[in-house]
């Protein structure tokens, strides 16, 4: 019966993360997965989303399906945190946000809606981009073609390039973008480069789609929502998912959300209306525990600040890792250039190893890395960070 269904290769990324949990080694270190490990190496139940737990819990009685747009209070806390309260494409009626089953729920019922609506246009991602993007909307039936992005030669940004790209794209293609904290290369867009992109989206009449998975682990929660609320002030039309896997810590929960800027609240109507039907046909309507922390921990006025400095703490620790690794590699190898680990933003950073040298991390040092070369810095601890720059060292040397 099943015969010609072949064999699943993996994720490369999941995978890879399999085979570290079946290390025997226990010196292994894991910078492999988009996870945030404490300075201990353990996934962090922030205290803010404890809190929240507990007060969900005991307000918590029937549990009724939600409606398939999600949870209204989960909907306007995400637009707020996103947009800002006062912001003028919300207050407008113009904003539609859809509670998601984590942000990859929230590109695919994206695509999905896309497909249908705008079946001419391809979908153009950065040049390299996480893996599931093109995933996902091939899985859609898009076409998923790239524009440059990454500078191996600089550990930059090739932007000039990639204007140029979009510049002569079809127009309303799609333009896959993400927000802040480039998965995997840590490379961003400066602000003064997404204002320059603005004239070219619009003359070219191309429809952005931000991902904003790591919000808050670039320069600030608000800060990392700065594309977000250009976009909308410039009067665009677009899409943005976001996630609160990382920025709660709440993986499993699967909490994200896709909103979409339209060019008024008619439109509006009639977009939220076919999103609910696109989510009908694919999974009915979110769960609602993982929701329902977030909402409170976005609102509660004590739970609120709580976050904010939690997510501080995050991203300081992150810093601090990147700065350390720099220090030893530099010290170790005073010919190389390291200076990539402090100008990449967030969880990772591509650090030019060759998949060989990745292999060979791994198998020689109990090092692991995908293959990409991508390193997820947040894997990096005060007790691992040293052995890690004298694996690297090693290969490199
Ligand atoms: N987008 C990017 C760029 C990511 O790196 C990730 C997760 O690693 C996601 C989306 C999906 O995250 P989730 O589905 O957990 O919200
Ligand atoms: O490390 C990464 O880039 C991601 C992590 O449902 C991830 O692939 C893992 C599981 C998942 C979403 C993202």
């Amino acid at each position: 019966m099943f015969q010609h269904v072949e064999a699943y290769p993996g994720d490369p990324i999941l995978s890879l993360n399999e085979a570290f949990g079946k290390d025997p080694r226990p010196n292994k270190i894991n910078l492999s997965i988009g996870i945030y490990f404490d300075d201990a190496g353990k996934i962090p139940m922030l205290p803010s989303v404890r809190a929240a737990e507990h007060k969900v819990v005991a307000d918590a009685g029937a549990r009724p399906y939600l409606p398939m747009e999600g949870a209204a209070n989960f909907r306007t806390a995400v637009q707020h945190l996103l947009f800002g309260a006062d912001n003028a494409a919300v207050k407008a009626g113009r904003v539609v946000t859809i509670q998601s089953v984590g942000s990859s729920g929230g590109l695919k019922v994206g695509g999905d809606f896309i497909k249908r609506y705008f079946p001419e246009s391809t979908m153009l991602v950065s040049d390299p981009t996480w893996d599931n993007h093109r995933a996902v909307f091939e899985g859609c039936g898009l076409t998923v073609k790239t524009y440059p992005y990454y500078d191996a030669a600089t550990g930059g940004l090739r932007f000039d390039a990639m204007l140029e790209a979009l510049k002569g794209a079809e127009k309303k293609s799609i333009v896959l973008l993400h927000a802040c904290c480039h998965n995997p290369t840590g490379v961003d867009l400066t602000k003064a480069q997404w204002q320059q992109l603005v004239p070219v989206l619009k003359e070219r009449e191309l429809i952005a789609f931000l991902d904003l998975a790591y919000q808050g682990y670039g320069d600030g929660i608000e800060e990392d929502a700065y594309a977000v609320r250009l976009l909308a002030d410039e009067g665009l039309s677009f899409f943005v998912a976001n996630s609160f896997s990382k920025s709660m810590s709440l993986y499993g929960e699967r909490c994200g959300a896709l909103s979409v800027v339209c060019p008024d609240a008619a439109q509006a109507v009639n977009v939220l209306g076919q999103m609910k039907a696109t989510i009908r046909r694919n999974y009915s309507n979110p769960p609602l525990h993982g929701g329902q922390l977030v909402a409170r921990v976005l609102t509660d006025p004590e739970l609120r600040p709580m976050w904010e400095a939690e997510v501080v703490a995050m991203r300081d620790r992150i810093q601090l890792m990147r700065r350390k690794l720099h220090d030893v590699l530099s010290a170790k190898l005073p010919g190389r250039d390291f200076s990539y680990f402090l100008t990449q933003h967030g969880m990772f950073s591509y650090t030019g190893l060759t998949a060989e040298q990745c292999d060979r991390l791994k198998e020689e040092f109990g090092v692991y890395l995908v293959r990409s070369g991508r390193m997820c810095v947040a894997g990096l601890n005060t007790g691992n960070v040293e052995a890690t720059a004298s694996a690297i060292a090693a290969v490199l040397g």
